[in-house]
């Protein structure tokens, strides 16, 4: 079983210490100047073994998630191709980050609130979890109904999680069977994930974040370098890892359709927009096209834009959302079929 590279015991009183900032990261996971992500911390795992200490169980498990959030959108992407819309609920945060934290109090169109306990903070639920909790407040949250805890918080495992414990409840035998994380291919799409998210997912933050010139230009670089690899690498691979859709296309997907919209003018990654790079674009389009739209249905530019424009007040103190590019642009022919892909055996629901 995969783990990812930290252990999911509870070691995190060692590794937190208290902070007496507020709860928002931006403004305190900064280190000279440089934006430094923390570690998850609830890193435990559901299996399909009903003798797991989370077993796979239908009407068990709750994500709570923010449609903003592109590290929360990789499992409701997950979610939907593996046809488990119906096995796991979703929660979703309202739209903007104020500095105390999430909140769920349904505000704002396409949000839920807390339907299972009421909870009006996502604080809560960690606090629920381990009243000693002393990390940050992320979504996605991996959330247990039956002994009101947090199962895993780290988006990268859920997926992991989601891409096999739960095929026996899958709508379709053709989501059950969709593997989006073959062991043949595991090691280069680490490979390809480990590069993705330290240059291009956490690298658009590591540009908004930066505190100094310095750490900024650092970032900036790094994350072109990173773009231009896979915009050459897209001219004659259909996907990331070759003719195979797979995990690494979620996790670049999720930072890729926020890009234009949002990082380019926000977080000042403006060398390229998507939109100008031919491959990564049509690439981009595919991918929001794919699976009769039920990727497309976990993007939400409404919460996408206003959360980023509204929430980081360091960044954009005004609070003025950019209106541009017109989304619709996503829905023109990807023209990628010329490039050999193994087809995906998803699609129509029951
Ligand atoms: N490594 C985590 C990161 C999750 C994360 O940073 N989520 C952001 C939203 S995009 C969040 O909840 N931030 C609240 C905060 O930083 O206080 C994952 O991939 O699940």
């Amino acid at each position: 079983m995969y783990h990812g590279g930290l252990s999911h015991t509870h070691s995190h009183h060692i590794i937190m210490s208290k902070s007496g900032e507020g709860n928002v990261s931006w403004n305190k996971d900064v280190k000279e100047g440089r934006y430094e992500r923390k570690d998850s911390l609830f890193r435990r795992w559901i299996e399909a073994d009903p003798d797991a200490e989370f077993p796979a169980e239908a009407g068990r498990y709750v994500i709570y998630a923010a449609m903003a959030c592109p590290w929360a959108c990789r499992t409701l992407a997950m979610r939907e191709l593996k046809g488990l819309t119906e096995v796991i609920e979703v929660n979703i945060v309202d739209v903007v980050l104020p500095d105390t934290g999430w909140t769920l109090e349904a505000k704002d169109e396409g949000a839920t609130g807390d339907t299972i306990n009421g909870r009006k903070q996502v604080s809560e639920i960690y606090y629920a979890a381990d009243p000693e909790y002393d990390g940050r407040f992320t979504v996605p949250i991996l959330y247990d109904k039956v002994n009101d805890t947090i199962v895993n918080n780290e988006s990268s495992e859920i997926i992991v999680m989601l891409n096999s414990a739960f095929n026996a409840l899958s709508a379709t035998p053709e989501a059950a069977a969709l593997d989006l994380y073959p062991a043949e291919l595991r090691d280069e799409i680490d490979e390809v994930n480990e590069r993705v998210y330290h240059s291009l997912n956490n690298g658009v933050y590591k540009c908004g974040f930066a505190k100094t010139q310095e750490a900024y230009e650092e970032a900036f670089h790094a994350l072109n370098d990173t773009l231009e690899w896979m915009e050459d690498r897209l001219a004659s691979s259909r996907y990331l890892v070759g003719s195979r859709f797979t995990l690494a296309d979620i996790r670049a997907f999720v930072t890729l359709i926020r890009y234009d919209p949002v990082y380019v003018t926000h977080f000042k990654t403006n060398k390229h927009r998507i939109r100008e790079l031919p491959n990564l674009w049509a690439y981009t389009r595919e991918i929001y096209q794919m699976a009769d739209g039920k990727i497309a249905s976990t993007v939400n530019f409404d919460h996408i834009i206003r959360h980023y424009y509204c929430s980081h007040n360091s960044v954009n103190p005004t609070g003025i959302y950019a209106l541009g590019p017109d989304p619709a642009d996503l829905l023109k022919p990807h023209n990628r079929d010329s490039l050999p892909a193994d087809p995906l055996p998803i699609v129509h629901d029951p």
